[in-house]
């Protein structure tokens, strides 16, 4: 008998630590991800054999978590190969890029045919196109799984986005739906789709991940900086917001950051953090993808670029004190009134925007892989053990529900009508932001998306007569087929070229 992590006893008959096929799983990589995925394995009863590069931190995961189920640590990967029952299932956990590769070429000597290697890290989802190929090849079964919900999610259930092999995800499905998040009795883990689908989803998750978080920072900026408001206030703002239509794990933990105090010097936590953000790249690759795609993805590309101005502090520093912004004044009482409530409305609908354009992209990838993704069953497990969570996902895979081919999200009548009761706030929000000279670029560019799509006619009419001008790129006219070429600085005259 052993304790697992939620403290219940696990029986498992016969299991002996480190005995030739008694795990019914593998973890290689025991970093914060791949040690509390393994824990979380253990905790379900699964017995699990573990291996991490650096011996040291195998030894040091078994000391301290080794009894809470049925964990084997190996040293070797001959040792961790020989502890699984065939055919083996192993989940790789690893910083993604070359060590995934490097892991894997490791693995696969040890292994043989029908085998199910597993890479749940952020790999890009080219490299996981290849690898799937590769280890067909030789025999081998690959599943390329996004796994949302860091450290504790990893161990109390993530959400997870398996894509790959689909007769390898049937054999490792049990173990995957028992370990994920579950939300009204239904696991956050289905199958994505073939190829690299599991990773693209989630690189678009983590995308709109971005956007979320950019689109908070800036709500907090726009009520710091126009109403003085200090961070014990906003941490209360945004406690109350998460008792409403943006109820979700990020807005539940902007006000648990706010509210924090710095041990040193007892300010606000948030004012002593530098303004400055990192990144890892997924965001980068959603909005390079959506570019390669044709997919106005503007809510998490700004947010990628957001990033990127942070991180010019210096150059910031300087521009601070040479360039200069409107004149500064207190909001009238009228408006300050109620910016509260127009900040909301104005992250509501920015968010919306955001959410309908990634999954937009995950439609068009889906026509160009031919990967034939669920979005509605995508919305479904990102309800649960994922950082973007959120109440809102359901109204989502309500409307996938009541209709799978739905173009834009923002045409279902939820999304409709949030918007249109939304938009005065929203357009009183960025008119106050631009009159104050506070960047929320990622609003604004939100609304311009909106403007932009409900347009029928966009001035891209002029875009074709300038490029037909100087480069004889042709145009195409509203009143007849074909394409023309005007003689713009010659004779005049329009001429239809096919
Ligand atoms: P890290 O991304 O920090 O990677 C550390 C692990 O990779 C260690 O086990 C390390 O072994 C191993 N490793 C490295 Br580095 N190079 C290796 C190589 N050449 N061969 C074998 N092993 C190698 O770990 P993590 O933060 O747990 O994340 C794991 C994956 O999950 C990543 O792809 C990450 O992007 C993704 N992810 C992370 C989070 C999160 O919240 N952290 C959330 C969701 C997804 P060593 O101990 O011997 O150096």
């Amino acid at each position: 008998m052993a304790q697992n992590t939620r403290g219940t006893q696990t029986a498992v008959a016969g299991w002996q630590r480190g005995a030739p096929g008694a795990s019914q799983f593998g973890v290689v990589g025991l970093a914060t991800m791949g040690m509390n995925l393994a824990r979380n394995i253990a905790s379900k009863g699964i017995p699990v054999s573990v291996y991490n590069r650096t011996t040291a931190r195998t030894d040091e995961v078994i000391a301290n978590h080794g009894n809470e189920g049925p964990i084997s640590g190996a040293h070797t990967v001959e040792e961790l190969v020989s502890q699984i029952a065939r055919p083996r299932s192993i989940l790789i956990m690893v910083k993604a890029g070359p060590p995934v590769d490097e892991t894997i070429a490791h693995l696969v000597r040890h292994l043989d045919k029908g085998d199910i290697l597993i890479d749940g890290g952020n790999s890009y989802f080219m490299d996981t196109m290849r690898r799937g190929r590769e280890l067909e090849a030789k025999g081998m079964r690959f599943i390329g799984a996004g796994i949302s919900g860091g450290e504790e999610g990893a161990l109390l259930g993530p959400s997870i986005m398996p894509g790959g092999s689909p007769d390898a995800y049937q054999l490792v499905e049990p173990v995957l739906t028992r370990i994920s998040a579950h939300v009204d009795g239904e696991p956050c883990c289905t199958y994505i789709g073939p190829g690299g689908a599991g990773h693209y989803v989630k690189m678009v998750h983590n995308g709109i991940e971005y956007a979320d978080i950019q689109l908070i920072a800036e709500a907090y900026d726009l009520l710091r900086t126009a109403l003085s408001l200090d961070a014990g206030e906003l941490a209360k703002i945004f406690a109350r917001w998460n008792e409403g239509d943006l109820e979700s794990y990020l807005i539940q933990i902007t006000a648990e950051v706010l509210a924090k105090h710095d041990a040193t010097t007892g300010k606000p936590l948030v004012d002593v953090i530098l303004d400055e953000a990192a990144q890892k790249g997924t965001g980068k690759w959603a909005s390079q993808s959506a570019l390669d795609l044709g997919i106005p993805v503007t809510a998490i590309t700004e947010a990628v670029f957001s990033r990127f101005l942070s991180a010019l502090k210096a150059d910031r520093q300087t521009a601070s004190k040479v360039l200069s912004g409107p004149s500064q004044s207190a909001e009238s009482d009228e408006r300050a009134g109620t910016l509260v409530d127009d900040v909301q409305s104005a992250l509501y609908a920015s968010k919306m925007v955001a959410y309908a354009q990634g999954f937009e992209q995950m439609q068009a990838a889906s026509r160009e892989f031919g990967w034939d993704l669920k979005l509605g069953a995508i919305a479904r497990i990102w309800r649960g053990g994922c950082i973007i969570r959120a109440r809102f996902l359901n109204r989502i895979t309500e409307a996938y529900a009541a209709e799978p081919d739905l173009k834009n999200l923002l045409l279902a009548p939820y999304f409709r009508d949030a918007m249109a009761s939304a938009q005065e706030s929203w357009r009183r929000v960025i008119g106050m932001a631009v009159d104050r000279g506070i960047p929320a670029p990622a609003f604004s560019s939100a609304l311009a998306y909106y403007d932009g799509y409900r347009r029928e006619r966009l001035p891209a009419n002029l875009i074709q007569g300038l490029r037909d001008y100087f480069g004889a790129h042709t145009y195409h006219r509203i009143d007849r087929q074909g394409a023309f070429h005007t003689r713009w600085a010659q004779d005049g005259q329009e001429v239809e070229i096919s």
